[in-house]
């Protein structure tokens, strides 16, 4: 593996993010690894899975890759987009996924992190929802995903001021499972993992999927969704979605001029 690494012991799966030159972007090159990583450990009974940076990160995750988002003209975070496929993969694998959170989270990485059952991060922890400041219009589950982690008012103010949520503040409004000091990050992550292994895996899985599928149940009429698609295309045809790249690439703040 390129740009991860994966490891097995005592039924507990560990995949940590190693491509640290682009801070973890979630790129398709690292994302199809992180999913043939779930599969393999799946296959080999892990019973539960820790999604990590490397010790000391700064960044957990920078979130989609830019440089892979569509062109102006096409949807940015189609279906098949890998992060999408990634975000299905936590949430189909039987086993829980707990995401040790060192570090920033960007953009999609959040959602990433969200998707996984149980969060745990430290002071130095800090989720940052990205798509405002690159002219991106988000999508349908990606929202719903924000939504049922954060609640109306926190995504909404996530969302439309793509600020920092520090670690402390997601602890206190439950978007993190646990806080604790980053030299006790490890040692209480892999104790949690191993309160899981202890228990009934296949009343787990069931457990999971079950929560999953109440959890994504909200009903939509054709007409709202095609609707949802509509707005959506208004985004991603407009000139503030060319800046949003544009000025990332360029290194330098988006000028928005909202059409
Ligand atoms: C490609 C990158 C990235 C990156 N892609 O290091 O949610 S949505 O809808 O917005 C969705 C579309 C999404 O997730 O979009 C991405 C949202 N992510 C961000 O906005 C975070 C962008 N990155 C940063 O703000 C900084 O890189 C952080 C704060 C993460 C780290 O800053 P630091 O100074 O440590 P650099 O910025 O120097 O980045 C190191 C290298 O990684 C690349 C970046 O272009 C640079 O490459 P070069 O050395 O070739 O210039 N990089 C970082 N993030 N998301 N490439």
């Amino acid at each position: 593996m390129e740009f991860i690494t994966v490891d097995l012991s005592e039924f507990i799966g560990t995949i940590t993010f190693n491509h640290d030159r682009k801070r973890n972007a979630l790129g398709r090159a690292l994302i199809n690894e992180v999913i043939k990583a779930l599969n393999d450990l799946v296959y080999q009974k892990a019973r539960v899975i820790v999604l990590r940076a490397k010790a000391g990160a700064k960044v957990w995750s920078a979130g989609h890759d830019v440089g892979e988002l569509s062109q102006p003209g096409r949807d940015p975070l189609t279906y098949d987009d890998p992060l999408e496929q990634a975000i299905r993969a936590i949430q189909r694998c039987p086993a829980p996924v707990i995401a040790m959170v060192e570090g920033s989270v960007w953009g999609g990485a959040c959602e990433l992190a969200f998707v996984c059952d149980i969060l745990i991060g430290t002071e130095k922890t800090s989720f940052t929802i990205t798509p405002a400041r690159l002219g991106i219009p988000y999508n349908l589950t990606g929202i719903l995903h924000v939504l049922n982690t954060l609640g109306m008012p926190l995504a909404r103010e996530m969302f439309f001021t793509a600020q920092p949520v520090t670690g402390e503040r997601a602890a206190r409004i439950g978007i993190l499972n646990h806080l604790v000091p980053v030299a006790e990050l490890e040692e209480f992550t892999y104790a949690m993992a191993r309160q899981i292994v202890q228990n009934s895996p296949i009343s787990i899985s069931v457990i999971k999927e079950q929560l999953q599928i109440l959890g994504n149940a909200l009903p939509l009429s054709p007409e709202a969704f095609e609707r949802i698609q509509a707005l959506r295309r208004l985004v991603y045809n407009s000139k503030d979605y060319r800046e949003g790249q544009k000025a990332f690439l360029e290194k330098r703040p988006p000028v928005f001029g909202g059409e």
